[in-house]
């Protein structure tokens, strides 16, 4: 039977109070038929194949959330779904240049997503002398694989700031797989918790916890993804008090 896997969600989030029409994309999702969410009280609709409207709860804190598709093969993996408290708005390509760039309010949030490789997206906004403007760029906080490089220019096109990624640097993330670098569910990179920081030891985490003792006796294969990161060892250890 295939496994449900919940590839993308498109937009990643919606302002609490408002009705998003997401699309979703993945494999295994035959029959997809309802959307599963840890935003309480979230109400969805079917709209077609692949999409559906979600009708989030006015007063939603703000932070990540799960979604999850439900189809013929059961629940999908979970992605991750940003419910916010500002407007929200879609990029619109092309907008690959200064020339095209997209004209943005501010304090908005803009949902795009990288079309092809290499793929630049420009927005431009009106500021006054002296105001205080905070641009922030969601992508590895909320699942996405996106190394986003996040570049500031004036309206003559000359670059003022950069940032190359604040967050989510110098992280270590490991997946268990079986001998044949089937990812073990429960083990796999999508369920593994960032380690981060510098220590001499740290325990690796999974959302289900760190405990692997099931796989004990069992070959696995473990893949590291390591991002400006070393890991000089590692080694399976027994709860404290037992050996
Ligand atoms: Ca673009």
């Amino acid at each position: 039977m295939p496994n449900p896997v919940l590839h993308t969600v498109f937009p990643a989030g919606g302002q609490a109070g408002t009705s998003v029409i997401v699309a979703v994309d993945g494999t295994g999702l035959d029959g997809l038929r309802d959307i599963r969410s840890t935003i309480p009280r979230l109400t969805v609709k079917k709209i077609d194949a692949k999409r559906f409207s979600l009708d989030i709860p006015a007063g939603t804190p703000t932070g990540v959330y799960d979604l999850r598709a439900v189809g013929l093969h059961g629940m999908s993996s979970p992605r991750a779904f940003f419910v916010g408290n500002h407007a929200e708005t879609a990029e619109l390509e092309p907008n690959d240049t200064f020339e095209t760039a997209q004209l943005v309010p501010l304090d908005a949030v803009i949902n795009g997503r990288i079309e092809k490789p290499g793929d630049v997206d420009c927005y431009k906004f009106t500021a006054k002398a002296g105001q205080r403007v905070v641009l922030e760029c969601w992508a590895e906080r909320m699942d996405s694989n996106l190394c986003a490089v996040l570049e500031v220019n004036d309206g003559a096109g000359k670059r003022l700031e950069v940032s190359r990624g604040y967050a989510g640097v110098d992280r270590v993330r490991i997946e268990i797989q079986d001998v044949d670098g089937k990812p073990i569910p429960g083990s796999r990179l999508g369920d593994a918790l960032e380690l981060y920081g510098d220590s001499l030891e740290q325990t690796a985490f999974w959302t289900a916890g760190s405990d692997v003792s099931k796989l004990a006796g069992q070959a696995v294969r473990l893949r590291f993804v390591l991002r400006d990161a070393d890991v000089y060892a590692f080694q399976f250890q027994g709860q404290k008090g037992q050996k």
